[in-house]
């Protein structure tokens, strides 16, 4: 149907188009026939304007802009009685999709944390909480690094109460607070206060003074566990560490334990388990070694039970150490561990509530 010309023609088929007007669709195709901007019967009639006599033309291009003004109003007017019958009464529309609540979840180096404490817990290790800011006492000297010792470096710690290196000043000899650089003072407060047996973990986020890379970032969560007793060896240890490891990446793992150092057990092992990408054939995760370094460990050494009051001669016991963005990293196959503090929604939301 092509639209009519003449004023009141256009008026009155445009009342008989709007009584049939039934949908939203019918309503825009009314609109386009008499305002639109080439076709419009509206646009139409101030063209053939042109045409008309002079002295006409101010009076009939009156005419057509209140014609264009009551289409106008008059379509806005349907439009709300049509909105409105869309809307059931109460003014809901019930058949819309929910609108979904966005809900916040667990961070990925929490829902790890969260098994490590699940496993743990199930062989009956109690789960520590205690502060970032530690004393030097709890942080180096009772795990036996008295106060020349190297992993004191101010290279690698974030000290609170004396300057800073370049930044001036004169750094006092005992240096009294600082950023855990490790979750191990939990563990010395926890046996400075109760008495042998001992099982806990003590998770937690700690600091270092290094540069943030691919894989190094100065606050990092740890998990460190102690279990110390009369007659523990180190074979308690190894079938402690298997039993997790197991339980935590697959029953088939194989774990590998290779002598190591660290100030605070003796002996030391540094354990790995068989590539969990390639099973141990070897990988570019690997770099085709078919091992992976998962955790430190070792015999705790007899100058941190002295440092707490325990008979080095009556307890022995063993502890451990992980990194719980390392175990993710490789866990999720991310290769920056930037990613798990930058939070990015999108990544984030990868991970289940
Ligand atoms: C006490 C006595 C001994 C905790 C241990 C490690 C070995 C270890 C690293 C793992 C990756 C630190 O996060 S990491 O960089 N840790 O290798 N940690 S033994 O030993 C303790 C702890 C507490 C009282």
């Amino acid at each position: 149907m092509t639209a009519p010309t003449d004023i009141d023609a256009i008026r009155a088929a445009f009342q008989a188009d709007l009584g049939a007007v039934a949908t939203e669709a019918d309503l825009q195709t009314v609109r386009d026939r008499y305002l639109g901007r080439k076709q419009g019967a509206v646009a139409a009639l101030m063209k053939s304007m042109a045409s008309a006599p002079t002295a006409d033309r101010p009076a009939l291009g009156k005419a057509a802009n209140e014609l264009k003004r009551e289409i106008d109003q008059a379509l806005a007017t349907r439009r709300q009685t049509l909105e409105a019958s869309a809307r059931p009464a109460g003014g809901v529309d019930v058949t819309l999709p929910g609108r979904e609540t966005p809900f916040g979840r667990r961070h990925p180096l929490t829902l790890i944390r969260e098994q490590v404490e699940s496993i743990f817990g199930a062989m009956g290790f109690e789960t520590l909480q205690g502060p970032q800011v530690e004393d030097d006492y709890h942080n180096f000297e009772a795990l036996n690094m008295p106060p020349d010792h190297p992993a004191r470096d101010m290279q690698d710690t974030f000290y609170l109460d004396r300057p800073m290196p370049g930044a001036g000043g004169t750094p006092s000899t005992h240096p009294a607070t600082l950023l855990r650089t490790h979750t191990s003072g939990m563990q010395i407060r926890y046996m400075e206060t109760h008495q042998p047996p001992v099982r806990i973990i003590a998770p937690g986020v700690v600091y270092r003074r290094d540069t943030p890379d691919l894989t190094h970032s100065p606050m990092f969560v740890q998990v460190e566990g102690l279990l110390v007793g009369e007659g523990i060896t180190m074979a308690d240890l190894k079938g402690t560490l298997v039993a997790f490891l197991q339980a935590f990446f697959d029953a088939d793992t194989r774990v590998m334990f290779r002598p190591s150092f660290f100030p605070y057990t003796e002996p030391s092992a540094e354990v790995f388990i068989s590539c969990v990408f390639c099973d141990g054939t070897g990988c570019p995760v690997c770099k085709k070694t078919g091992w992976l370094e998962i955790l430190g460990c070792g015999m705790v050494h007899p100058a941190v039970f002295e440092a707490v009051g325990y008979d080095p001669e009556r307890y022995t016991g063993w502890a451990f150490g992980l990194g719980i963005d390392r175990v993710a990293l490789l866990k999720h196959r991310v290769e920056d561990i930037r990613l798990f503090y930058d939070n990015d929604l999108r990544l984030l939301e990868q991970f289940p509530h």
